[in-house]
């Protein structure tokens, strides 16, 4: 079996983080690891706000002896991070281990948490894992965080991201969230590499539980990466994985609500 692993956060509620991308990784028939960087957790005592747990440095470079050197992974996705040393670790497998399908998520903030950003660690990811990433998946405010670009509220302003992205060094940037755009009636998103723009559309799927879409839509790109897909190709399957998911999405609790990776499949096993 095609092996993958995703580098990133637990989110102990399952609908985003390592959870979505395993989930993801399985839809698509690969074996899928997790070196897990951080777990994330949510109090339903206090309004669901966010705690971030992270896992020390020896045991995260242990996972990833286990998993690189121990195993060889195919393709590589990284989510939330958390830390420098985390950034420093995924950067130093990925070029010691000389990982081609490198998809780079660069989780900023979880939905629904509202904590200070870091900026600081946000500049590293930019510097030490942009120019190894064969595709880069920010959504809009990621997309305007990494670009400097204030307010991507037009397809213009996703292209002009795109395009200071890439600068950095990304052979492909995929801006996504285009359906949160103010008055989108499609879901559209800009795909980059360095020379032309393709727009991506998918119809808009009406549902406030998006929670995971983003990191679901990122482990499915490296999934397709690591079938052999080319880029395009990947991230064209990981549009119609993600519609067919939220098609599938419900409410976990008051707070927050998932898409359903299994819900591209015709058959189930239990009806
Ligand atoms: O959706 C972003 C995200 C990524 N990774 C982890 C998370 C979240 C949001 O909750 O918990 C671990």
């Amino acid at each position: 079996m095609v092996r993958i692993v995703t580098v990133a956060g637990s989110d102990a509620s399952g609908g985003a983080g390592l959870e979505a991308d395993l989930k993801t990784f399985e839809e698509y028939g690969l074996y899928g690891m997790a070196a897990v960087t951080l777990i994330a957790t949510m109090d339903p005592d206090k309004n669901w706000a966010h705690g971030v747990f992270p896992v020390d440095e020896k045991t995260l470079k242990a996972q990833m002896e286990t998993i690189f050197k121990g195993v060889g992974v195919t393709a590589v996705k990284s989510g939330m991070l958390g830390t420098f040393y985390a950034v420093e670790l995924t950067r130093e497998y990925i070029t010691a281990h000389q990982i081609k399908n490198y998809v780079l998520d660069p989780v900023m903030v979880c939905k629904g948490n509202d904590e200070a950003l870091n900026p600081e660690l946000n500049a590293a990811v930019a510097g030490k894992l942009l120019p190894l990433a064969l595709v880069a998946t920010p959504n809009l405010f990621e997309a305007g965080q990494l670009s400097g670009i204030k307010d991507i509220t037009t397809i213009e302003r996703m292209k002009e991201a795109a395009r200071i992205i890439s600068d950095k060094g990304t052979a492909h940037v995929f801006v996504k969230g285009g359906a949160k755009l103010p008055g989108a009636v499609k879901a559209v998103d800009i795909l980059y590499d360095g020379k032309t723009f393709e727009t991506l559309e998918a119809p808009l799927i009406k549902t406030n539980w998006t929670h995971g879409a983003g990191c679901t839509t990122s482990a499915a790109i490296a999934a397709g990466l690591a079938r052999g897909l080319s880029v395009y190709d990947a991230v064209v399957l990981a549009k119609k994985f993600i519609s067919l998911s939220l098609a599938g999405s419900f409410a976990l609790n008051r707070w927050v609500g998932p898409g359903n990776p299994s819900g591209w499949r015709k058959e189930t096993l239990f009806k």
